[in-house]
């Protein structure tokens, strides 16, 4: 069984701590999760699956959308699923960390931030946690605007959401941030806690604002978010944005048939900051490379 902290397994196979994957609904976390399995499996990216996760049934439906040229479908999985966790490690007998999706929909994440409370279950796990990957995503229908920014702003500073009013997005990923902030453990070497940002359906949004980031996007779309994640003290960021199959299967249907052709092969990737501009490498895995310290 797994312990917090460092645990000696064996000889030279060091357990860091975990990450946990979480955000909002139809943030884009399912299809991520069976892309990133598919890239985990084969070992092509930063870090590769050290064994066989118990219970991968879930990661495999997923896949068998994507490889049918489609996404999967949003409630499908969200009754019987079991939190799905894999060990991965960038290299051979290298130091290991445990991927964990829980099991907990957008849905009950959504609501933890409205009653600015998640169970005492989910805090301990957060707390032997030491990185998180946060999903925002482009162009989703479940997305809440808030009437005006000072709406959310002041919905954020009293911590609550007045009658059946929606709780916006941007407010919910703030709330969801400082969960993260109180919980997530210093790492190892000392450092601070690491979130990944994941922007995700990256390939919905032109060349233009592509070549300008995905923090320029939540600067533009997410003020608010935005803001706070060029202040956090507690946590080190980054900002991603994603592409799980590599182009949108539902209205381009020319990237598709490509999609179906490549049989997924070195489809999907990650908008990565090289120094210099954004750029789109075939790595899905990325985002949690960067966040377990590679
Ligand atoms: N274009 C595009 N759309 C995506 C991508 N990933 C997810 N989506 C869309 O986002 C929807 C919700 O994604 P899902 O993974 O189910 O989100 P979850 O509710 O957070 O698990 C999917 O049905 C797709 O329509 C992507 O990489 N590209
Ligand atoms: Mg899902």
């Amino acid at each position: 069984m797994w312990e917090a902290g460092y645990a000696a397994i064996g000889f030279h196979r060091v357990l860091r701590r975990a990450i946990i994957l979480l955000g909002g609904p139809d943030s884009g976390k399912t299809n991520y999760i069976g892309r990133l399995w598919q890239a985990l499996d084969e070992g092509t990216g930063a870090l590769h699956a050290v064994e066989q996760p118990d219970d991968i049934k879930f990661v495999l439906e997923v896949a068998d959308h994507l490889f049918e040229g489609g996404f999967a479908p949003r409630s499908e999985y969200s009754e019987d699923r079991r939190d799905f966790e894999v060990i991965v490690a960038a290299t051979q007998g290298g130091p290991q960390s445990k991927v964990i999706v829980p099991d907990i929909s957008g849905e009950l994440w959504r609501q933890a931030a409205i009653d600015s409370e998640i169970s005492s279950d989910w805090m301990r796990e957060l707390q032997r946690a030491d990185a998180a990957l946060l999903f925002v995503r482009v162009e989703s229908d479940q997305d809440v605007r808030p009437l005006d920014w000072v709406t959310s702003r002041n919905m954020l500073e009293k911590l609550g959401v007045e009658g059946d009013q929606d709780l916006p997005t941007q407010v919910m990923l703030c709330e969801l941030i400082r969960f993260l902030e109180s919980s997530l453990a210093k790492r190892d070497d000392g450092g601070l806690p690491r979130l990944s940002v994941v922007v995700t359906a990256w390939d919905l949004i032109d060349a233009e604002m592509s070549a300008r980031g995905p923090l320029v996007y939540l600067e533009r779309e997410y003020p608010l978010l935005a803001g706070r994640l060029l202040d956090i003290e507690k946590l080190e960021v980054q900002i991603f944005g994603v592409s799980a199959v590599g182009g949108d299967l539902k209205r381009d249907p020319e990237y598709r048939k490509a999609f179906l052709e490549s049989g997924m092969d070195g489809q999907g990737w990650v908008l990565d900051y090289n120094g210099r501009e954004w750029q789109k490498i075939s790595d899905t895995t990325l985002p949690i490379a960067w966040a377990v310290g590679l």
